[in-house]
């Protein structure tokens, strides 16, 4: 296994329908980092939509090595002097456990080091705030501080790649929790994959398979804020708990709602991402996300703009609309076929996440979801109703053609 190649066997067919049923599974399995390859991990995993943690993952990440030192109390703890110098006086987002805003925690912006003084003085008093600094861009904030490499199973990261080429905000986070500081019930952004390694501390995950969310809702439809172990007993969920500990990551597959506890101190990185496969996932929630916008305006109808109406509000509560969609897979498209026509001096393909490569039959893999999403894509009245989705979205597809032939 080419440690900077992702490499995926011939055998790999985009799109595999699941072999394994969550509800069959008995425990997550936690395998030793590399143990299996990038291309078991892309069908066993990634395809089949299953959890796994990995441990020994972060040994070589310069955050593990530096960002944590033993205190004056003799214990491991955040190492305040690195960390400001070589992170800086910054704004950071923070939230307050204590307090729930719509479905989530309250959020505000702090300056770091004032951070770093709230971590300092937690210990002496006892009703102190429970401030969590989460979804930190600081990979964004300093790209030229190799804090922690992404790890070789999850570096097929179209939405990251995308958005840091285009200058866009991305999905790449550092998380700093006290003890007892959480994230409420909630699955993730786009039915996106998350990853999540722990360079110091432990968490507690609850995770539900996709649907299991369902027997949670109240009479209106709406899920609860908060879970634990006996509510989905008594509602009947099939849910597994997770302990993660230091050095592990945990992968988050697609549309599995989660809780996660800080039992300890814990400071993790995390990204959220999607490939080719679960990129048809993303495409129907995008789609689906499309039909609750129009039916909500509905009303509005005959008004002139309403398409272009409906493309805000979907950006605005989605966080994504058809043109980024499109313009996504666009760019993923043009960059694989320009790596393939283009090969660099080792006859492996340049593209770069992280600094990695891909083989040939992930270009092909990744050119034949493209082709079958946009063929999806097709099919959705928004789209068939429009010239110019319509002609992009043949464009697409007729290019994903000129890899045909390339690989047999
Ligand atoms: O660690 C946390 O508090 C939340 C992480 C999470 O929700 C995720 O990685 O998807
Ligand atoms: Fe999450």
């Amino acid at each position: 296994m080419g440690k900077n190649l992702l490499e995926l066997n011939q055998t790999v067919t985009n799109f595999k329908q699941s072999v394994i049923n969550p509800k069959d599974i008995v425990e997550i399995s936690r395998l030793p980092n590399e143990s299996i390859s990038y291309s078991e991990f892309y069908s066993n995993y990634m395809q089949n939509n299953i959890p796994v943690i990995f441990t020994n993952v972060s040994n070589e990440w310069e955050c593990r090595r530096n960002w944590i030192a033993i205190n004056l109390e003799n214990k491991y703890d955040l190492n305040i002097d690195y960390l400001k110098q070589h992170i800086g006086r910054v704004r950071v987002p923070v939230v307050d456990c204590s307090k729930k805003y719509f479905n989530s925690h309250e959020k505000f912006e702090m300056d770091f080091f004032e951070y770093l003084e709230y971590w300092s003085s937690r210990t002496n008093s006892l009703n102190i705030k429970c401030l969590y600094l989460k979804d930190w861009h600081l990979k964004s904030q300093m790209p030229y501080y190799n804090f922690y490499r992404t790890p070789e199973y999850f570096a097929s990261d179209w939405l990251n790649q995308y958005l840091i080429d285009k200058e866009k905000d991305d999905y790449r986070f550092v998380y700093i929790g006290p003890q007892g500081s959480w994230t409420p019930f909630h699955s993730d952004v786009f039915q996106s994959y998350s990853w999540s390694t722990n360079i110091f501390g432990m968490k507690k995950w609850i995770l539900l398979p996709p649907g299991e969310e369902l027997k949670l809702q109240d009479g209106l439809g709406n899920l609860p804020f908060e879970i634990d172990e006996n509510l989905l007993t008594q509602r009947n969920c099939k849910y597994f708990t997770i302990i993660q500990n230091e050095n592990e990551a945990i992968f988050v597959p697609s549309g599995w709602y989660h809780q996660v506890w800080n039992i300890t101190d814990t400071i993790s990185i995390n990204h959220n991402w999607f490939n080719s496969s679960n990129i048809e996932k993303i495409w129907f929630s995008l789609s689906e996300n499309m039909k609750k916008v129009i039916k909500e305006i509905q009303d509005c109808v005959t008004m002139d703009d309403f398409k272009e109406h409906c493309q805000l509000m979907l950006q605005a509560s989605f966080g994504m609309n058809y043109f980024d969609f499109l313009d996504l897979l666009e760019y993923i498209e043009k960059k694989s076929l320009n790596a393939v026509f283009f090969r660099d001096e080792n006859n492996h393909n340049a593209i770069t996440f992280d600094s990695y490569k891909l083989n040939s039959q992930h270009f092909y893999i990744d050119l034949r979801s493209i082709r079958h999403v946009v063929k999806l894509m097709k099919l959705d009245p928004i789209i068939r109703e429009d010239m110019e989705f319509l002609n992009r979205c043949l464009h697409l597809e007729n290019e994903t053609h000129l890899f045909d032939g390339v690989v047999e």
